[in-house]
């Protein structure tokens, strides 16, 4: 009788030690490999949520687009087939529209506006509206202020872009701000290194460290310190993973992603000169100080492209960012 009681007592412990240790799982995708930022983000993601959750939540990292280009891990997060991942803004329009508000040209001129707004009630308010398309809009972190490359000429003003072929994001908006710019822009998920050598097209445009991580002045002669769009990155999540969580590990999800997005703009930052560098040595001809007027006067008109939850951001952050 003792022994079966016993054994009722150790089985209980077991079942309610059980119950409070459900454990989680969260697969998060990137595009892009370990040597980047999107990478070094997420595993600081991972070391915090596992630490701080006692193992009960375990974060799996799929790189490299093994799990897809980002418009598949946006869809995969809406089904939950994917619980996490770390996203370019572009191609999030498409599910969100209120994200294009942050990518408008020449939108911010220094990182503590971005800073100012994107961790500010704007950014708050647009990373709310995730929720209406079954995602999750955790935090934003850093891309960079994104660059044109190509292999045909050099680029010192709008006019010197007519006729490139230029691949942009996955954005409708990003496909209009390069057609305004007299180019013939083509939309396509990430990485694009084949096709830049192959002359499949002619230019790109990104941040310096995806320049130089990828090795994009192997095939890009030319580059053009446009820093025409603020390109951020956002901890996007599953909507429906996400409602399965107790209380508690839903907040640790929004601190990890805080705690992991300032970590990864501090280190984007202070190693933008390097990568400028870096790119230099490897022999790329570089306009450091091209006419942006001759840009921003052709971009300017796209505000009329803008209706909607778009409208409203776009006309927030002008606001805001014309006071300072
Ligand atoms: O972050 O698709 C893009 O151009 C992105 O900037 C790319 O994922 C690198």
């Amino acid at each position: 009788m003792r022994r079966y009681l016993l054994l009722v007592v150790v089985f209980l412990v077991f079942l309610s030690s059980s119950v409070f240790a459900k454990t989680y799982v969260i697969n998060l995708g990137i595009v892009t490999t370990p040597k980047t930022f999107h990478y070094k983000a997420a595993m600081k993601f991972k070391q915090i949520v596992e630490k701080e959750s006692k193992g009960n939540i375990k974060v799996i990292i799929h790189h490299s687009g093994s799990v897809g280009n980002e418009t598949d891990i946006l869809q995969q997060l809406q089904m939950n087939a994917l619980q996490m991942g770390v996203i370019t803004a572009g191609p999030i329009d498409k599910f969100v529209p209120a994200i294009k508000a942050i990518e408008f040209p020449f939108l911010f001129s220094s990182y503590k506006q971005v800073d100012e707004i994107l961790d500010g009630k704007i950014g708050r308010a647009i990373l709310n509206e995730f929720p209406k398309a079954g995602l999750i809009g955790y935090h934003f972190l850093e891309n960079g202020f994104r660059n044109l490359t190509n292999s045909v000429r050099p680029v010192h003003s709008a006019k010197d872009v007519k006729g490139l072929k230029i691949r942009v994001m996955n954005s409708q908006f990003q496909v209009a701000i390069w057609r305004a710019l007299g180019a013939n822009p083509t939309p396509m998920p990430w990485p694009i290194y084949t096709q830049l050598a192959q002359h499949v097209i002619d230019g790109q445009e990104n941040p310096l460290a995806v320049i130089y991580q990828y090795k994009l002045y192997e095939v890009q002669k030319y580059l053009t310190l446009t820093r025409h769009v603020y390109s951020a990155l956002v901890f996007v999540g599953s909507k429906k993973f996400y409602d399965t969580l107790p209380a508690q590990y839903k907040k640790l999800l929004f601190k990890a992603t805080k705690e992991a997005s300032i970590y990864e703009r501090h280190l984007n930052r202070t190693k933008a000169e390097f990568f400028l560098e870096q790119l230099k040595k490897k022999g790329m001809i570089i306009d450091e100080h091209p006419d942006i007027a001759s840009f921003k006067a052709k971009v300017a008109s796209l505000k009329s492209l803008f209706k909607g939850d778009a409208r409203k951001y776009l006309d927030m952050i002008l606001a805001a960012t014309s006071k300072k």
